[in-house]
């Protein structure tokens, strides 16, 4: 059994057809079915869905052979144990800072709201700028309009929700696209079912 772990959403829609091209077709859609684990059209593949943020965990530990994650996820899981070896250039955005700039700043340190917090970290380390970060889960946008950060680290596509709230891309940290990334353990014990999905979906991508 080869499985695969994916998120809901943009990036179940967008490796879809990679997959497609792969001759992997799910038998029920995650957005209607209930069940975690999706049976496909080849009796030894199946898909688990899962928060975009644990595919890496599910994969690194073997609770999937191969994923698909943003490299967003990637940067701020940071592990050496995951194989990556496929740019599906799929779900694009860029990693980027972003605050009101026309806003006065008191504090002596900038006060950060991300859910990348070591990629935000490592990004000011960078700099040589000392920043407070304040780890968030959602809705960063917000905790600039409510006083409580300077800036926010996130990921951003068209801008939209950035100037919904008032805020504008300031500094761009990274270009963002979904990777393919597999399983150590399975890429010696799997190698030919996994050698054969990596050069397929390379393929699609073109
Ligand atoms: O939703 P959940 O908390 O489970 O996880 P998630 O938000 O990480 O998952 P999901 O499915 O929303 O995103 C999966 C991956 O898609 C991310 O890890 C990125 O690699 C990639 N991606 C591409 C994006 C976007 N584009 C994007 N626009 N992820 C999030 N967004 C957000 C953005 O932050 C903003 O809040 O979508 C909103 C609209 O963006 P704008 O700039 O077009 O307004
Ligand atoms: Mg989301």
């Amino acid at each position: 059994m080869l499985r695969i772990a994916l998120s809901k959403g943009r990036i179940f829609k967008e490796t879809l057809p990679l997959l497609a091209q792969a001759g992997i077709k799910p038998l029920e859609s995650p957005e209607t079915s209930r069940k975690l684990i999706l049976p496909t059209n080849q009796k030894d593949v199946e898909l688990v869905i899962i928060r975009a943020t644990d595919v890496p965990t599910y994969v690194e530990h073997g609770g999937a052979d191969v994923g698909v994650a943003g490299k967003d996820v990637l940067l701020e899981y940071d592990s050496n144990e995951l194989y990556e070896p496929v740019d599906l250039k799929i779900a694009q955005c860029k990693l980027m800072v972003a605050g009101d700039p026309n806003k006065v700043i008191k504090q002596q340190r900038l006060r950060i709201a991300t859910k990348f917090v070591n990629v935000a970290r490592s990004y000011f380390a960078s700099k040589g700028e000392q920043v407070e970060i304040i780890k968030l889960y959602g809705s960063m946008e917000l905790a600039p309009l409510v006083g409580m950060a300077d800036r926010i680290v996130d990921v951003v596509d068209t801008g939209n929700t950035l100037r919904a709230n008032g805020l504008e891309p300031m500094e761009h940290i990274a270009d963002i696209s979904s990777r393919l990334v597999v399983n150590k353990a399975a890429m010696k014990m799997k190698y030919q079912q996994v050698k054969l999905l990596i050069e397929q979906v390379a393929t699609a991508v073109g």
